[in-house]
């Protein structure tokens, strides 16, 4: 089996000792970050979601998957941002209240600071409250928030209504994302949408240069 089908196997079955040595050896041996998350991490998990959805994987699996998937991410995390050293600008990181998915938040902070963004990750679960005074403390420049279940992608609502009611909402711009989110929701609410981390980055960038 080749290296990156093996690491994908590897995120399904949830095996983080096997899935590391793995991809040590794969760098070692000159495979990029990029391939490993790509073809191997995002692979694997794509997979983990589909029996998740059959019903053939279960919520432990799946967590033992996403272990795995966050011990993998670790590995590359400090390749991805190397050669940059400029701040682009402050981003304050949340998946929304109710949500405890992070995956996928946790991969779009990964690429903004390989971009030279300046992180603020809130963590999971995160109240418009919360959201807001980070805002008020932290400046950023942007907001991002995910969500991954169709129940709280109000909770994105809620939030970009918060920001307006405290007066914050034209200090900074909202990106939005998840599987779940589209643009058309997003324009609604009055955010910016992005698909994918490597989406999360151009967006990002187009929205500090308006
Ligand atoms: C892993 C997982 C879990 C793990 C989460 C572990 C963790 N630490 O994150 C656990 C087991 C905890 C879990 C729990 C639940 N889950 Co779940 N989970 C998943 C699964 C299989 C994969 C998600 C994932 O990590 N994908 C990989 C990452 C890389 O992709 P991503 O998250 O989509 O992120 C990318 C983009 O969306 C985007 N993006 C994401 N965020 C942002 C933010 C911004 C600003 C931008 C620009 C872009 C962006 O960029 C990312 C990278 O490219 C999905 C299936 C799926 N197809 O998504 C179900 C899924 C999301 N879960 C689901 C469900 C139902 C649940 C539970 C309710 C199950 C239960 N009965 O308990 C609970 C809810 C818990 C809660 N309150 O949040 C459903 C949601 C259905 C729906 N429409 O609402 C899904 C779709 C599975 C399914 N088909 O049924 N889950």
């Amino acid at each position: 089996m080749d290296i990156l089908k093996q690491i994908s196997q590897y995120v399904v079955e949830g095996e983080p000792g096997e899935l590391e040595e793995l991809m040590r050896r794969a760098l070692d041996q000159g495979s990029t970050a990029r391939e490993l998350l790509d073809g191997g991490l995002l692979d694997g998990m794509n997979q983990v979601g589909e029996l998740f959805r059959e019903g053939e994987m279960f919520v432990p699996e799946v967590l033992m998957s996403a272990r795995t998937m966050d011990l993998g991410m670790e590995i590359i995390k400090p390749l991805l941002g190397e050669g940059d050293v400029k701040v682009a600008g402050k981003i304050v990181v949340a998946t929304v209240k109710g949500d405890l998915h992070d995956i996928g938040k946790k991969l779009v902070c990964m690429m903004l600071e390989g971009a030279g963004y300046e992180i603020h990750d809130l963590g999971v679960d995160v109240s418009p409250e919360d959201i807001c005074r980070a805002v008020e403390e932290i400046r950023p420049d942007l907001v991002g928030m995910s969500a991954m279940l169709t129940t709280t992608m109000t909770a994105m609502k809620e939030t970009t209504e918060a920001l307006r009611a405290a007066g914050l909402y034209d200090s900074v711009k909202v990106m939005v994302g998840g599987a779940p989110i589209n643009a058309g929701f997003a324009e609604e609410i009055g955010a910016n949408y992005s698909p994918d981390a490597t989406g999360a980055v151009e967006l990002a960038n187009a929205l500090m240069a308006s």
